[in-house]
């Protein structure tokens, strides 16, 4: 197939789901079109099946917003028309799915019918898709759609709940590739950062509110009242200064370590003993599942997706949002020498059950269903 992505070309999880996908289906023989304003990062080598179109939004005095929405259509209608394109893949439904829709209308009065596949990833329906400004025009291209999917159960049953959506919407979950996320020998890394054989937990994310970033530093002083340990805190976002004093204000400052964006965050993952994800929101789980195909049990909320890919007491624990001291009696156990070899096998062979070569075949007939309907 000729397939069209739109994306976040950002370290964010739709993102790197949208990349990873489209770099799964040019291996597959696929020729794959990705259409967004800058390179992918994770989009970083040559493969003969796989092109880059960049948006780009003329700036002009007038505009105090540039409007990206309109030159992200046109770049569609013109990459749909020119590069023959079998269906068009969008990520994140603002403004990605309204965008294709207009795409659609366009190309409809040149004669081509291009069929649009939605992918919903979680803040786009839970956090900003539901707010007033945008929820009319979320709910109408998420009908307008031809095929709809959603990363988990959790979140078609969120959307179902709060759009007024006639589209059966299929889950489709996020996925890995475990030859690349498996657990690596980093012997060295470990001894730098826990020289004295101090447990590692890890923690990452974009430091966004939904993450709860200051109950990551809370659960992290319970266990460290309690034993040897060190936290490391991967990427970057709003919260970070504040959580850089918070670090201080608790006196853990030498026991935490800001690391910043990532590029290779699986070499760090391959040092940890426990993966914090408190989240208040949380679709599915990207960052969890890749800490879990590291062989890292996984402490979480049970918010939104999260309970679909970590099993209490299996992969690692499932406690309420905010309860930070249920989650510090969970990791403690978690832990203890007896429990963990066994989380962490456990860990590993539920991140199996999310193999990319599993999931990818699910998007392809996605595709078809799509493009024989519209
Ligand atoms: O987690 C974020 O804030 C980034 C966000 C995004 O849209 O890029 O991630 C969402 O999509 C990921 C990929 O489908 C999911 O694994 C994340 O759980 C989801 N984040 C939230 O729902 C908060």
């Amino acid at each position: 197939m000729n397939i069209g992505i739109v994306c976040y070309p950002t370290f964010g999880g739709s993102g790197v789901v949208a990349t990873e996908l489209g770099k799964a289906l040019a291996q597959r023989g696929h020729r794959v079109h990705f259409i967004t304003y800058s390179q992918p990062v994770r989009l970083d080598f040559f493969n003969e099946n796989l092109f880059y179109h960049e948006v780009y939004v003329p700036a002009y005095p007038l505009f105090q917003f540039p409007p990206y929405e309109l030159a992200l259509t046109s770049k569609m209608v013109d990459i749909v028309q020119n590069e023959k394109l079998d269906v068009l893949h969008v990520h994140y439904a603002i403004p990605h799915a309204s965008a294709a829709y207009m795409a659609k209308q366009i190309l409809r009065t040149r004669g081509i019918n291009i069929p649009v596949v939605t992918t919903l990833h979680g803040t786009d329906i839970t956090l900003v898709g539901k707010d007033a400004s945008y929820e009319p025009v979320v709910t109408f291209s998420i009908n307008q759609s031809d095929g709809v999917t959603a990363v988990s159960a959790d979140l078609k049953r969120e959307t179902y709940a709060y759009f007024a959506i006639e589209k059966d919407i299929q889950v489709i979950p996020n996925f890995i590739d475990l030859s690349r996320f498996r657990k690596q020998n980093k012997s060295h890394f470990r001894a730098a950062i826990a020289p004295d054989g101090e447990k590692l937990l890890i923690h990452t994310s974009n430091f966004r509110s939904v993450k709860r970033v200051e109950d990551v530093l809370r659960i992290f002083a319970g266990v460290r009242a309690a034993l040897p340990a060190k936290l490391l805190l991967v990427g970057d976002g709003p919260d970070r200064s504040r959580m850089e004093k918070l670090a201080r204000d608790l006196n853990l400052q030498q026991d935490i370590r800001f690391l910043g964006k990532l590029e290779a965050v699986e070499e760090v993952l391959s040092v940890s003993d426990l993966f914090l994800m408190p989240s208040e929101n949380e679709s599915f789980g990207l960052a969890a599942l890749e800490a879990m195909a590291c062989e890292v049990p996984v402490v979480s909320t049970n918010a939104g997706g999260i309970p679909e890919l970590n099993v209490h007491g299996v992969t690692g624990t499932v406690s309420a949002i905010g309860d930070v001291a249920d989650m510090v009696k969970n990791a403690l156990f978690i832990l203890d020498d007896e429990n963990l070899p066994r989380f962490k096998d456990a860990a590993r062979a539920r991140a199996e059950e999310f193999e990319i070569g599993q999931i990818v075949p699910m998007y392809e007939e996605c595709y078809r269903s799509a493009i024989e309907a519209a």
